[in-house]
Formats: C-alpha cells, structure tokens, sequence
C-alpha cells in the first residue's frame, strides 16, 4: 500500500471496546464452564460423529490473574465471502497472542481454506496488523471458498501445522466453514495431535446465529452500506417521481439483509423468501400483488416506489424450488447430451422437452434471459447457481406482462418505468462500522483467550452487543452445539443449522406490521452514511434486527 485515503489514516487511531472482563485481565481472563451441551438435534447422530467434543461446556470469561503461559504459535484463514471487519479479527486475535507472551507467534494461511492445505502463509507481524486495522476487506491474506472436509486434507494440515509448530487453528468463516471447524476439531483430538481449533462467526448473510451468536460479523456494516444506498435511491425516486427501483439485495439464502434494509429505510415494498416460501406464494402472486401495488399508486399520481428482493428469493418460490430440483437432476443425468448442444435455443428446447409436465410450464413461462441464466454455468455440485439469477429484472418483465392486460381496459394507462439494481459487493469489504471494528477486535481477542486457556472445538462467543461495549459477555460456544443433520447432495451430513428469518420474531412482525402504510405513502427513510466519528447515537448504533431480537 503506497497511498491511503484520509479516513483510513483517521481509521487507524481507532481503539475498539471490548468486553470489560477482557479490558481488564487482557486474555489471562478466566473460564468459567456451565453445564453440559446438547446439539440442537440429532443428538444422539451428532454425538456418535464427534465423540471427543461432543457435550462440551459453555464458556463465559471471568476475572483471573495474569500467569506465566508457554509460547504458542498460532495459525489463522478468512474463509467464503468477505465480511467487513476481518481484519480486526486478526488484528484481536494477533494482539492477545502477543498479550499472552511476545513471543507467541500467528501464521496467516493465504487464500482461505487451501492455504492451510497447501502450507501457503505469511507471518502476520504487528507493522502488518497495524496497516489493516480497523479496514474492510480479507486482502491481508485474502480468503477462499475450498472446502476442508476430507481426511486428506486434514492429514496435510496436521502435517503442515507440526512441521511449523502451529498448536492452533483459527477458522473465519460462516455455517460451512465452522462446520469443517467442528469437524477438524474432532479429527485433531482422535489423532492426538494436540492442535486446537477455535472458530469466529463471520458472513453478511446473517445467518448464523443463535442464542449465544447473536449476529456473525460484517452484517452490521453491509446492511449500512446498502441502507444507504437504498435510501439516497428512495430519496431520486421521491424528487423525480417516475422510477420503480428493484433492488436486489446479496444474501444466498436468508432474507435477513432485505428485512433489516427494510427496517432501517421503509421501502414501498419488501419480500420476505422465508414468508414466500411459508405462505406457498407462487411467483405469478408475487407479481399480482406488486403490480396491485403499482396500479393503486399510479391511481394516486405515484408512478414510483422501491421494491426489495432477496438474493435468494427464487429458492423459496414453491414451483421455481421444484422447477429447479428437476433442472439439476436433469442437467447431471443429461449432461452429455446437453452440453452436445451448442446453442442457448436449442438448449432452452432440449430442457422444455425433459421436463416433467408442471416444471415444464413453468419454465416455459419465463423469460428468455432468465431461462438462459437457469442454464447457465453450474456451482462446483453441479446446481444451478440460483444468485446469478436477475430477479430482479424476471419481476420486472412480468409486471409490464400484466400492466399491458390492465392498461387495455383502461381509461388512462398506468405508467411503469424501471429501475434494476443489484447490491451485495458494494457492502462486502466497506470499512468496518464502529459496532463491527468492535464486534470483531473482541471475537479475535477472545479466540486468543480461548487458546491460552487450552480450549477447542469452540465458536468465540461475545454477547449482549445490542448494548453498549460495557455490557458485552465473551466466551466460547462448542461448535457440536450448533449441528445437527441434514440432508445435502444426497447424503445426510452434519452441519451447523442455518438461521433463516424467525416469521414469529420481533424483526419481521414489527415489519409486517408497518409495511401497509409504507406501500400507500412516502415514508422513506434516509439513513445517510456510516458515521465513524461522533455521538454514539449516530456511530454505535447496532442494526434494527439485533436491537429488535433482544428487547
Ligand atoms: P459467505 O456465506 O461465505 O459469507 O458468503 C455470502 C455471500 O456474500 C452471499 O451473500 C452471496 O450470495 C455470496 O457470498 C456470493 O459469493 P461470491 O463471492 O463467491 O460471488
């Protein structure tokens, strides 16, 4: 890095809160166990799978004496998407090494999970961490999506670890990648390799959370980023009054980022994929009640409004969910014969063919460019990748389908025009919000704390973040805690349980609650940008949903 923009100067000097227990004692905090652990199902499958750390504790930090530890050497990855602030998870977790004992040192895996399978690593030093502190982004050692699963590759990162003297693993990821931590875990214990592995709860999907993670990093910030920009678009749509905006929002499965843009900005319209998906509402309803929407408004001389879509929307529509299980199916066992065809149409017609009947329909029912897309390249499974799908742009060209039925018994036309827009990179890798600078710098100290008190299999744990810094708990949660069975790719396999939107929680029935009004009128809130500096009402704020969940 040659030249840095002023605010990361400025950014720099930023100090993040912890917890006070490790303000005070620093990671010589000690560790107090509650009771026994049960996984969230399956217990008696989780149990059999991972023997040597199923059951574990809970742990919560209390006050202990600063006492002589032996030195360590630590290993670290960034794995899946970027979050902001995994940076000051290194930067944490760097800093309560070197609490623990100067000489402690921490190998940063570059690339994500393969780093630590092809021994690929940079020694992280403190001029390093202090460039990246505080900033958005994975690029101090970049992050991956390999999956680390196989007994191979655990064998390999044993290897690597002792050739190094690597005592201990610490895993960023999300769901996927904790679970490998889980099971990683376990592998070190039976192989008595004595290896640790520590994980850290990271993705802006949001969907990793539970009682004793209440958000995982970088939500906070992305879900800012984007309010912002839903907001400075509301406030276009508000002045020129002749756009529908239909932003699209990241998020691959879970509506968690739509809800929370929502709650922070009031848009006319939001869809919720878990309602959807709960309500069986097919994608011709979702179109009627939108187009309603924008026929009454137009009837009110409001021919604008923005729309919120989940990422993953699709997934959840009951017959696109059926029409795509069949396409994958199809597209395996047909591979050959599709890929023989060498242009789109005649693929387009091969997969009409195949089809059973009531998919067929479906399919056939869409779009051109959107049959493409379901068509397009597959995920290393060899599913359709349903976040390619432009969403979107499909609600769009159904609404103008049915307003050109509308406006032919019409009087005077109702006018639509539109705007697509999709928003997810834009969030990734912002700079670090005061909350998550925080959220972050305590998840990486407290992953250092874990070490020094010999712990693994555990999920740093900081809770009470709705409340300010002062109040925060930290602790470990077993990662056993968490799994429990499902059925993936044609096998039953255990995975830490993904958390989709509670229909029942505070978040969506406070949104469900409001949206009727937001659809009639105007009721856009502009959020304006991340404030790092300033009173803590306007820069410590944690999102809706976390302040919502644990009123
Ligand atoms: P993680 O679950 O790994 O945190 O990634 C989440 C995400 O940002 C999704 O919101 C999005 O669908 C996906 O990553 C995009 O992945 P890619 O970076 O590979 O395009």
């Amino acid at each position: 890095m040659t030249k840095i923009s002023a605010l990361q100067q400025e950014r720099y000097a930023y100090l993040p809160k912890l917890p006070p227990v490790l303000r005070e004692c620093g990671p010589f905090a000690a560790v107090k166990a509650g009771a026994a652990t049960e996984s969230v199902a399956d217990q008696q499958a989780i149990k059999a799978l991972f023997p040597d750390t199923y059951g574990l504790p809970a742990l919560e930090f209390v006050s202990g004496e600063k006492k002589d530890v032996p030195v360590m050497k630590a290993g670290v990855i960034l794995s899946g998407g970027q979050a902001p602030g995994g940076h000051n998870v290194i930067a944490g977790l760097f800093d309560g090494l070197q609490a623990l004992h100067e000489k402690n040192e921490l190998f940063g895996f570059l690339g994500g999970p393969s780093g630590l399978i092809d021994d690929k690593y940079l020694l992280i030093t403190k001029e390093l961490v202090d460039q990246y502190r505080n900033t958005g982004g994975f690029d101090m050692i970049c992050s991956g999506r390999t999956k680390l699963e196989t007994p191979e590759q655990f064998d390999k990162v044993a290897d690597n670890c002792r050739k190094h003297g690597i005592n201990a693993i610490i895993i960023i990821g999300g769901d996927d990648s904790n679970t490998n931590a889980c099971t990683l875990a376990q592998y070190m214990l039976s192989k008595k390799t004595g290896i640790q592995v520590i994980g850290c709860p990271k993705t802006i999907d949001g969907d990793l959370k539970n009682e004793w993670i209440e958000v995982s990093f970088g939500f906070d910030t992305a879900t800012k980023v984007y309010s912002e920009l839903i907001g400075n678009i509301m406030r276009d749509a508000n002045s020129a009054r002749k756009y529908w905006h239909f932003i699209k929002l990241m998020g691959r499965s879970a509506s968690h980022i739509a809800l929370e843009c929502a709650l922070q900005t009031h848009p006319t319209a939001c869809i919720i994929s878990e309602e959807v998906a709960a309500n069986k509402t097919s994608l011709e309803q979702i179109v009627k009640e939108l187009t309603d929407l924008v026929v009454s408004r137009a009837d009110k001389k409001m021919n604008f409004g923005v729309v919120l879509i989940p990422e993953g929307l699709i997934e959840f529509i009951p017959e696109m969910n059926a029409l795509i299980a069949e396409l994958n199916d199809l597209l395996s066992h047909r591979k050959e014969a599709f890929e023989a065809l060498n242009d789109m149409p005649a693929k387009i017609a091969f997969v009409a063919r195949e089809l059973a009947s009531a998919s067929a329909a479906v399919f056939k029912s869409l779009p051109e460019g959107i049959k493409a897309q379901l068509l397009g390249d597959r995920d290393p499974h060899g599913n359709v990748q349903v976040s390619r799908i432009e969403t979107e742009k499909l609600l769009i060209t159904m609404i103008e389908e049915q307003l050109k039925c509308i406006n032919a018994g019409r009087e005077k036309a109702v006018k639509f025009s539109s705007q697509a827009h999709f928003f997810g990179y834009e969030g990734r890798c912002a700079a670090p919000s005061n909350f998550d600078a925080d959220y972050c710098y305590s998840l990486g100290f407290t992953a250092a704390t874990l070490i020094g008190a010999g712990k693994t299999g555990y999920m740093a744990s900081v809770r009470k973040i709705a409340t300010p810094a002062k109040n925060w708990v930290a602790g470990g949660i077993p990662l056993t805690m968490m799994m429990n069975i499902e059925h993936r790719h044609g096998k039953d396999v255990p995975v830490i349980k993904k958390a989709l939107v509670d229909l029942g929680g505070k978040p969506f029935q406070s949104f469900a609650k409001l949206r009727k009004v937001w659809g009639e009128g105007i009721e856009f809130i502009y959020p304006g940008p991340i404030q790092y500096f300033g009173p803590a009402t306007v820069c410590d704020q944690p999102s809706c949903t976390l302040q919502l969940e644990q009123q």
